[in-house]
Formats: C-alpha cells, structure tokens, sequence
C-alpha cells in the first residue's frame, strides 16, 4: 500500500514510520509513506500558504492553491487511482471496521489541516472523504492521520509477526480486549487468576473471551448493541451477569464516567 500525506509539519508525520510495526512493514516494502510539503507548492517568493479568513475573525486558513498544487502532485506520483482524505473533526468516525476498509486499498493521500482549516473550495474540488478520530480539536491534522496510519499498516498482510497476529483477534471479535498479565505471580498482594498458571488452553480461551465480553458491557455498552453474539459468547456473558448480580458491584471494571 502506498499512502501519501499533504502536510506542514512532514518530519512530525514521518516518525510514524521510524518505529515499531509500522516502521518494519515500510522498511520491508510492504507499505509506502511519501510525505508532501505543503509550502513546496506555494508559488510566491515567500512560499506563503496560509492568509485571513474572509469575514474577519482570529487566526489563518490555509489557501486553497498551494494545497490544490500539493494534491496533484501527490495524485500524480504513481498510476493507481487514489481517493483523497482529509482529517477533520467533522469527518466520520475512525474506527477499527474503517480501518479495515482502508487497508484493503491500493492508495490513500491524506490531508492535514493547521490553524483554523483549509480553505473550503479546495476541499469541495479535491476530497473524497472526511475522517475523525475523535470529538477533540488539535493544533493540525498530523496526528489524527499518524493514527491513521498506524491502525491501517498492522493489518496490512505480514505487517504483524505470528505472535502479534493472535493479539489481533481479540479486536476481529469487535470486543474489548481482555486483561493480560506477566511474571512475578503475586504483586502487590494481588495474584495472577489462577486459570492462567493452570495451563488448561480451552479454559483460558474461555476465561478471556467472558473478560473480553464483560470488560465491554460494562465500559462499553454501544459496542456490543452493534453485534451478534455467538452461542457461546451469549452463554458467557449471561454467566458473568448473573454472578455480578449475586456479588454486587465491580469498580474495577465499571467505566470512570
Ligand atoms: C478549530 C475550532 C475553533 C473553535 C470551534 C471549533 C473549532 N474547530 C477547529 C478545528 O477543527 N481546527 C482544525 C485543527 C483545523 C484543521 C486541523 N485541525 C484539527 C484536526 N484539529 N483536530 C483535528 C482532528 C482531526 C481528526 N480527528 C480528530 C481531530
């Protein structure tokens, strides 16, 4: 998959590709990153790209040629089709089904914004799709498009290694994940649940997918209102319940408001 992104601030999205997974699937071919300057493509000798807002008000917008310019050059730099994105508070929600969507495509250029947006025509002229990651303004789209970028390049095919992969199932069953521990066996006066040194795989499947389930009725009940649960599932979650019901309440788990 080639990505492309139009921004100020390119060195700021390119540590996206310098680390971790993501860092290995562009250094391994298996995605591209290509960053665009935002101020290359202004055409004064200034390399102005931002002015006021008409109708007054605080702050700047960025103008709409150099941006234009930019998402040519950008669109021009390999054959393949490619949809333009822009982040944006306004945009839909960028969630992990998204993701999958846009991890299935060839391309994708992505825009950030800085100081009070883009000018609106070159929106209207070249985006084909809004993204928000969240009901929050930044200072500037860089890093709601480095999340982009980073939950799209995981799932790419051979993105993850084998043991990553399996951590990747808990999020395909569209749940919460499931509490993970480590050594030492007591911390803090606190123990390891005894199911996970038993070495039983079935009961520890089991045992995950009942935390997986009751992790997200209780902090996040919209979630599971979008799916259809399995037998199974639905058998684990009623088991839970009524266990919480007979042992009342369960801080730990409840969602912090
Ligand atoms: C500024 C502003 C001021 C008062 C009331 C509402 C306001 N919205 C904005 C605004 O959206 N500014 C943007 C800052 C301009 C373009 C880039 N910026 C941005 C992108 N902030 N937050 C995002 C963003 C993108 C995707 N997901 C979450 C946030």
């Amino acid at each position: 998959m080639r990505i492309d992104v139009v921004t100020l601030f390119p060195e700021l999205v390119g540590a996206v590709a310098q680390h971790g997974v993501v860092g290995r699937a562009i250094s391994s071919g298996i995605a591209s990153l290509q960053l665009w300057q935002l101020r290359d493509f202004a055409s004064d000798r200034h390399r102005t790209v931002d002015d006021a807002p008409y109708g007054g008000g605080p702050g700047m917008v960025l103008k709409a040629e150099p941006m234009l310019a930019a998402i040519a050059a950008a669109r021009a730099a390999s054959d393949q089709p490619v949809r333009v994105a822009y982040v944006t508070p306004q945009g839909r929600r960028f969630d992990h089904a998204a993701a999958q969507v846009l991890a299935k495509r060839p391309r994708l250029l992505v825009l950030c914004g800085r100081y009070e947006g883009v000018d609106e025509r070159a929106l209207e002229l070249a985006v084909d799709e809004e993204w928000s990651c969240g009901d929050y303004v930044l200072s500037g789209g860089e890093l709601p498009a480095m999340v982009m970028i980073d939950a799209i390049v995981r799932l790419l095919p051979g993105a993850l290694g084998d043991a990553e992969s399996a951590v990747q199932d808990s999020f395909v069953h569209g749940l919460l994940d499931h509490p993970h521990y480590t050594r030492p066996q007591t911390l803090g006066g606190q123990a390891v649940p005894p199911v996970l040194i038993g070495g039983d795989h079935e009961r520890v499947r089991k045992w995950r997918l009942q935390q997986a389930l009751a992790r997200t009725w209780r902090r996040r009940p919209d979630l599971l209102d979008g799916l259809n649960l399995t037998d199974e599932q639905q058998r684990l979650l009623d088991e839970y319940r009524t266990q919480a019901d007979a042992d009342g309440r369960c801080p730990a788990l409840d969602n912090q408001e």
